[in-house]
């Protein structure tokens, strides 16, 4: 049932954060007499870990989590393989008292839905990649020679999945779209209260979704559990998590996420003049491929069949290519083998024999897509180490 409710809405959902809840579990909360208020914590119990999985299959950055690709292999990246990007920790939220508050100038009327009501809606499904817009960033530092501010991701921040869930714009509906609707902000749960909003044409967008399921299983507690917005073809960013507020507006809506986070910086990026930053703000990813190998790698000598990932924000890639050389010179490019479906919003898988010689070695792939984008061969460098997709030199030392 979708109530409609008056005013702004109230703060929605019964949220703790995963220190609470550990806290809670352990009996380190302390309801107050009156039962209104928490009591506060030990202040010296430890900081409990920033996510719920097992991070032992990870490479840890803080509160992130980077996959290893080496330990990925078909189309779908299953949940305890696929990255974490929290900026704080993963919140435990009760799926019962879980409300969507869905509203604000650009909406007829506030609504109010139950994860039930979400249920209710007609679900949709996407395979789709989600790569943080600041993975490869430590290559910043030692491919371009000039270090990036944040976390020093190696080609780790992505995964697939098939998400499933009612589109964005068959919420809006119920919240009814007002001519001046302009953009859309969404409002997660979690201490950062991270937003991010998008243009409304985004956000009605077919593929646009509420996601309530990852690879058929409602969502894991890290990856945004019970409700998270998936956004193919942009930067992880957009697609919030534990989302807990819609909210419609009737002009651009400037955030963190779109003023001092994910805008392009440096000499070569010119502010917009649209935007309140010092950078142009960044959405879509970009075409980028990558090898299935640790980083660095070490083969013995002999024919490897060696396999990598693939993908383009705008749709299926078309051709990855490969070659052999040394860290200042690329060797001959050479096609590799497409494998499995080409879905236009999931990654593309690809192998190549290689005779590998003994000695050091540089690989470097190149993926195009179906409009003819193709990765560079040199990049430009952006403080914030954003969208990096030159042809990675991948070291291989063979012996
Ligand atoms: N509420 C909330 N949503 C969020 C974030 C966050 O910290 N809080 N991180 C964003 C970033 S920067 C990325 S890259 C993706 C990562 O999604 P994942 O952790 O499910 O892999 O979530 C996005 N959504
Ligand atoms: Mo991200």
């Amino acid at each position: 049932m979708i109530r409609p409710v008056s005013g702004f809405a109230r703060t929605p959902g019964t949220v703790m954060t995963r220190r609470e809840a550990l806290a809670a579990a352990a009996g380190g909360i302390v309801l107050a007499s009156c039962g209104e208020s928490f009591g506060s914590l030990e202040p010296d119990a430890p900081e409990p870990p920033a996510f719920v999985k097992d991070p032992s299959h990870f490479i840890m950055h803080g509160s992130n989590l980077e996959a290893r690709l080496e330990d990925m292999d078909g189309l779908l990246t299953p949940v305890d393989r696929f990255f974490v990007r929290n900026h704080s920790p993963t919140p435990i939220i009760d799926a019962d008292a879980y409300r969507l508050s869905v509203g604000g100038p650009g909406a007829e009327r506030e609504v109010e839905l139950t994860l039930a009501d979400l249920r209710t809606l007609p679900s949709h499904s996407v395979i789709a990649y989600l790569e943080c817009a600041g993975n490869w960033r430590r290559f910043f530092e030692s491919v371009l020679g000039q270090a990036a501010a944040g976390s020093q991701w190696g080609t780790g921040a992505i995964g697939c999945a098939e998400w499933s869930g009612p589109r964005l714009r068959d919420v809006l509906a119920l919240a009814g779209l007002r001519p001046g609707a302009v953009d859309v902000n969404l409002h997660g749960l979690d201490d950062s209260a991270w937003q991010r909003p998008m243009p409304l044409a985004k956000a009605m967008d077919e593929n646009t979704l509420l996601a309530l399921t990852m690879n058929g299983a409602p969502l894991h507690p890290d990856h945004g559990f019970p409700v998270r917005a998936l956004l193919p073809g942009w930067i992880g960013a957009a697609s919030v998590k534990w989302l807990g507020r819609i909210e419609i507006a009737t002009g651009k809506v400037w955030v963190a996420a779109n003023t001092t986070s994910y805008v392009l910086i440096g000499e070569h990026w010119p502010p917009a003049d649209y935007a309140p930053a010092s950078g142009a703000p960044i959405d879509q990813g970009a075409v980028k491929s990558a090898l299935a190998l640790p980083l660095p790698a070490r083969l013995s000598p002999g024919i490897h069949r060696l396999r990598g990932f693939a993908y383009s924000p705008h749709g299926p890639v078309a051709r990855v290519e490969w070659n052999a050389g040394t860290t200042s010179a690329a060797g001959p490019w050479r096609d590799a083998r497409l494998i499995g479906p080409r879905l236009p919003h999931a990654w593309s898988r690809f192998e190549f024999e290689w005779n590998a010689a003994p000695g050091n070695h540089v690989l470097r792939t190149r993926a195009t897509d179906e409009t003819g984008l193709r990765q560079p061969a040199e990049a430009l460098y952006n403080a914030k180490g954003y969208l990096l997709n030159l042809a990675l030199p991948h070291p291989v030392a063979v012996e």
